[in-house]
């Protein structure tokens, strides 16, 4: 299974014009041990935008098995900021879309249940599809309805089968990740109930751009939305953007919501957030240019800051495993010369290298012991999290180091 070179759009087939090259790059989550080191897998990592319908997406496609099993480690539980936001869109969804007697949720990519625990604890018909055992395992112990398998058209017409429509389809940080958004849009338009509704929030092009976060693009990030783009996607399969609301997560989403075509009045917030997007030219292909080469100032600045910190003598160190920082590591050829080590809370990456680049991971309690002189907050879209649990870091004397939106030791 190697990666494919996608031709064309993956939505409309469109053209596609490659906009930044990010190299050869490892699977983002794939943390080693030693013994894996000789068959690590790599692709080729690739920004391209259709010229016809808008959408920005990679030019090479990761199967998804490499990417989805049962080993892989991200846990959504993770962070207090996040449980925190997942227990109020269960909420949310409670007391809005799933108010009828035997109402039916879907969540696509419900990981280790943040989410759906909610939905379960109402007593809410609700059922996730988590094709990655290890975390769906976790699920079921929150009390959630799992199946382990990819959401696409032919599951969903499983489910149409054996639960019935579903009033909603709800999916954070999933949908982007599926290069074949076709056959999912296809499948949710089947399983929709007519008044239902797919939900759905995912990093937002918009604010990657603004904030250079060149991080956000990997092997499971296979789109990078706007309101133009997901509009149109919707539109070729029956449905239509009725919402969107932007949200502070992961360093600025989009919740888009699409509801069967002419089912519901789009809010006045799509046409709003339609007419910032062509004032901000979010959706051209300049934006990107000019984004390409802010990348690559930002990699120049962040290896030569690091060189000298090396050249110094300085103890440098990173905070947070993130998938996010196998683009960075990679792409600036940062290896353990310049980071000795990185910690982060998840079980299954400590003990192990990092994809690409081999940094060892270790666990928070490792960070104090003793404190590095710099640090390299890989976990940016947690900063505040994390400051408020690390202030003996800045206490001790360390600083900082932040590359998004721009390189800066603090
Ligand atoms: O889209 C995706 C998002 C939702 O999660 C997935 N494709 C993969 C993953 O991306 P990521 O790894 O970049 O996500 P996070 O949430 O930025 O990862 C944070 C990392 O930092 C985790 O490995 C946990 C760790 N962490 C920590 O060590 N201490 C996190 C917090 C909040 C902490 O206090
Ligand atoms: N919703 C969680 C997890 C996001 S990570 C959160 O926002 O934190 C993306 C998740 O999608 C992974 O757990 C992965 O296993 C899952 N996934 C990948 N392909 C999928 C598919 N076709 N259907 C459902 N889930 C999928
Ligand atoms: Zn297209």
């Amino acid at each position: 299974m190697t990666a494919l070179a996608v031709s064309g759009c993956r939505i409309c087939g469109g053209p596609v014009t490659e906009v930044l090259d990010l190299g050869r790059q490892p699977l983002s989550d794939a943390f080693l041990r030693p013994a894996d080191l000789a068959g690590e897998f790599f692709y080729r990592l690739a920004l391209g935008r259709c010229a016809d319908c808008t959408m920005v997406q990679l030019v090479e496609e990761v199967p998804r098995e490499r990417m989805f099993h049962h080993d892989y480690p991200y846990r959504s539980s993770l962070s207090s900021v996040m449980r925190a936001h997942f227990t109020g869109t269960g909420r949310e969804l409670l007391a809005t879309e799933l108010t009828r007697p035997g109402a039916f949720c879907v969540e696509l990519g419900c990981n280790d249940g943040v989410m759906l625990r909610t939905v379960a604890q109402a007593g809410v018909r609700h059922l996730g599809f988590e094709p990655s055992a290890g975390v769906a395992e976790l699920a079921r112990r929150q009390g959630v309805r799992v199946r382990t398998d990819f959401f696409e058209e032919k599951t969903a017409a499983d489910v149409l089968v054996t639960d019935g429509p579903a009033d909603v389809i709800y999916a954070a940080n999933t949908i982007c990740h599926l290069p074949y958004l076709d056959s999912v849009l296809r499948g949710a338009r089947l399983l929709l109930a007519p008044g239902g509704v797919l939900v759905f929030e995912d990093p937002y092009l918009d604010d990657i751009l603004a904030r250079t976060a060149f991080d956000q693009i990997y092997d499971e990030h296979f789109y990078y939305f706007t309101a133009h783009s997901v509009r149109a996607a919707a539109a070729r399969f029956g449905l239509e953007l009725v919402d969107v609301r932007r949200l502070p997560v992961h360093g600025g989403e989009v919740r888009y919501t699409l509801a069967h075509a002419g089912a519901r009045t789009p809010s006045p917030a799509v046409a709003d957030l339609l007419r910032q997007e062509r004032e901000r030219g979010v959706t051209g292909v300049e934006a990107l240019r000019r984004f390409a080469a802010d990348v690559a100032r930002n990699r120049a600045e962040l290896v030569a800051l690091l060189r000298s910190l090396k050249e110094e003598g300085r103890t440098v160190a990173a905070y947070g495993a993130t998938a996010k920082s196998a683009t960075v590591t990679n792409y600036c050829g940062l290896g353990p010369e310049l980071i000795s080590y990185v910690c982060d809370t998840t079980p299954a990456k400590q003990g192990r290298l990092t994809p690409g680049a081999h940094i060892p991971v270790r666990p928070p309690a490792a960070f104090a012991d003793p404190y590095p002189d710099y640090a390299v907050l890989f976990a940016w879209n947690h900063a505040e999290e994390i400051m408020a649990k690390e202030t003996g870091f800045r206490a001790a004397g360390g600083r900082w180091i932040h590359y998004v939106p721009t390189v800066r030791v603090r």
